[in-house]
């Protein structure tokens, strides 16, 4: 259809005001940064006439219990604009953090972004919530400021005054570093894509049938032997103590937590393939290098088993500084109930001897555990009695059902990559649920948080991460952190189109669902 230079512009403009979508193959107005964060945050006030410039003479100023966050903003700053920023104490005009002066309603993790002509502001209760409102400053940015080489300007970020703080303080992403290895600098590329999105926790799935990926000092040949392969039989591969160290280091410097993962009692060929004694018949099974799950168990009369689990938790314990060591539990079906009841009876209290708090899959709710234990429910239904009931006492529930929340659940029918037990998981569907009331007996006061998962039987590479993750794991951070008030379909499809620019100048690789608007 051909029509006059002026129906586009006017279309554009009428788009301006109203936020409206354009019919589909007509061109996208650009939506203005400032409508366009995800999460959306708490409160959101436009300041007309406002803008501040960022230029070669900004300076970063932060007191010194903020110069962390100060820091990693200027390294990003600086790849794109190419200026200086220094980061000093002083105080003046520019880009100040501080941890004093926020409303105390942004708790722990929030922060109140201010900006001015001179200046932008933010202030938080902890370096969380400098992390989280630098994260809101760069998507104030123009797209380019994502670009790993130098760009032209300007470098406009307009007036607002911005009060954000999350609606649960859990919001997770899973690798699952096992089924195929990924390198630190991989995993490490995954941190900084899921901390523009204020995620905290990255749990690591470092061990399963195909793969067992982290040194244990005690039990060398796990990681020698057991990591040696992964799914369709390539070189797999393993961490070292101190490259493990490096990620935890690295993801904490970005608001992120480590969860470590070994998956107990079903999912250990590879432990079982390692070393003969775990095994019941003391036979060492070989190595595993298909997808098919429910076929392992530790042998849990034997006593070795729990010498086993001891040194590998203390061990990890003792590189891990975040509060929690995840233990699986998930699948077990060669582990009868009876055994799978002893079993974890014994293991969870391993877990908080060494001062870690247990993460099980919800499976581990069949055994009542203590209420310090949280169940990940993974289930595709919206009820599970035994998750319930743990609920019912006291137990938080770790939200991550996986017909919404898996992202290794294909798109549609064409998509190549992933699997599709669950179902088919487009943006919507991935957006369209609420974790505080979707499981029954399981309330918002209930809920710990949410965790997108992405199991790796199909991904090998980074950009195959990227393109299962984007856009969907920002939908399940907005669902986590924003408001359920702010819960809107039509306007989150508008800022994830607004995504799609940073996406391109991050060179991610992602997934131009036809749902969304893309700038
Ligand atoms: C089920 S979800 C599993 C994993 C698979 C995943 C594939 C869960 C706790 N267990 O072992 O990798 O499906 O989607």
């Amino acid at each position: 259809m051909r029509r006059s230079p002026w129906f586009g512009r006017i279309l554009i403009a009428f788009s301006l005001v109203t936020g409206s979508t354009l019919a589909s193959g007509e061109a996208q107005a650009a939506a203005a940064p400032i409508d366009s964060v995800v999460p959306v945050p708490v409160s959101v006030q436009s300041i007309a006439n406002v803008t501040y410039n960022l230029t070669s003479s900004t300076q970063i100023r932060a007191q010194a219990d903020a110069t962390g966050p100060a820091n990693l903003l200027a390294t990003t700053l600086r790849r794109s604009t190419g200026f200086a920023l220094p980061v000093s104490q002083s105080t003046g005009d520019g880009i100040t953090l501080q941890l004093s002066g926020a409303d105390p309603q942004v708790g722990a993790q929030g922060y109140q972004l201010d900006v001015a002509t001179t200046g932008v502001t933010i202030k938080a209760t902890a370096p969380a919530g400098l992390i989280n409102g630098t994260q809101t400053l760069r998507q104030l940015l123009p797209p380019k400021i994502e670009a790993s080489t130098v760009q032209n300007g300007p470098w406009p970020v307009p007036g607002a005054r911005i009060l954000d703080y999350p609606r649960f303080g859990h919001r997770g992403a899973m690798l699952d570093v096992a089924r195929h290895f990924f390198t630190p600098d991989v995993v490490k590329r995954y941190i900084d894509e899921i901390a523009l999105y204020k995620i905290n926790y990255l749990h690591l799935h470092l061990a399963d049938d195909q793969g067992w990926r982290i040194v244990i000092d005690s039990w060398p040949r796990l990681a020698t032997y057991g990591g040696s392969t992964q799914v369709g039989g390539g070189a797999g591969g393993y961490y070292t103590k101190a490259q493990y160290t490096d990620i935890v280091n690295y993801a904490g410097e970005r608001g992120i937590t480590i969860v470590p993962e070994i998956d107990m009692p079903g999912h250990t060929n590879a432990a079982l393939a390692s070393y003969a004694q775990l095994n019941c018949n003391n036979t060492a099974p070989p190595l595993y290098t298909g997808t098919n799950v429910g076929f392992s168990s530790l042998c849990v009369p034997k006593d070795v088993t729990y010498q086993f689990v001891d040194d590998v938790v203390r061990e990890l314990a003792a590189i891990t500084p975040g509060p929690f060591i995840h233990i699986g539990g998930d699948e077990a079906q060669s582990t009868s109930d009876a055994d799978y009841r002893t079993f974890m009876n014994k293991i969870l209290p391993i877990v908080t001897k060494y001062g870690k708090q247990n993460m099980g899959w919800h499976d581990v709710a069949k055994v009542n555990p203590p209420t310090s234990v949280i169940p990940q429910y993974w289930g595709t239904t919206t009820s599970n009695s035994s998750v319930a009931a743990a609920a019912g006492r006291g137990n938080k529930i770790l939200m991550s059902p996986a017909n919404k929340a898996y992202l290794d659940m294909k798109y549609n029918s064409s998509t190549s990559l992933g699997l599709n037990w669950a179902g088919y998981i487009e943006v919507r569907t991935a957006y369209d649920w609420n974790p505080g009331s979707y499981l029954s007996g399981v309330g918002e006061s209930a809920v710990r948080g949410v965790e997108a998962p992405l199991w790796s039987e199909t991904i090998r590479t980074r950009q195959d991460i990227e393109y299962m993750a984007f856009p969907r794991l920002p939908a399940i951070a907005e669902i986590g952190w924003s408001p359920w008030s702010k819960h809107n379909w039509d306007a989150f499809r508008q800022r994830l189109g607004a995504q799609g620019p940073r996406w391109q100048a991050m060179g991610v690789n992602f997934y131009r669902s036809s749902q969304v608007p893309w700038a």
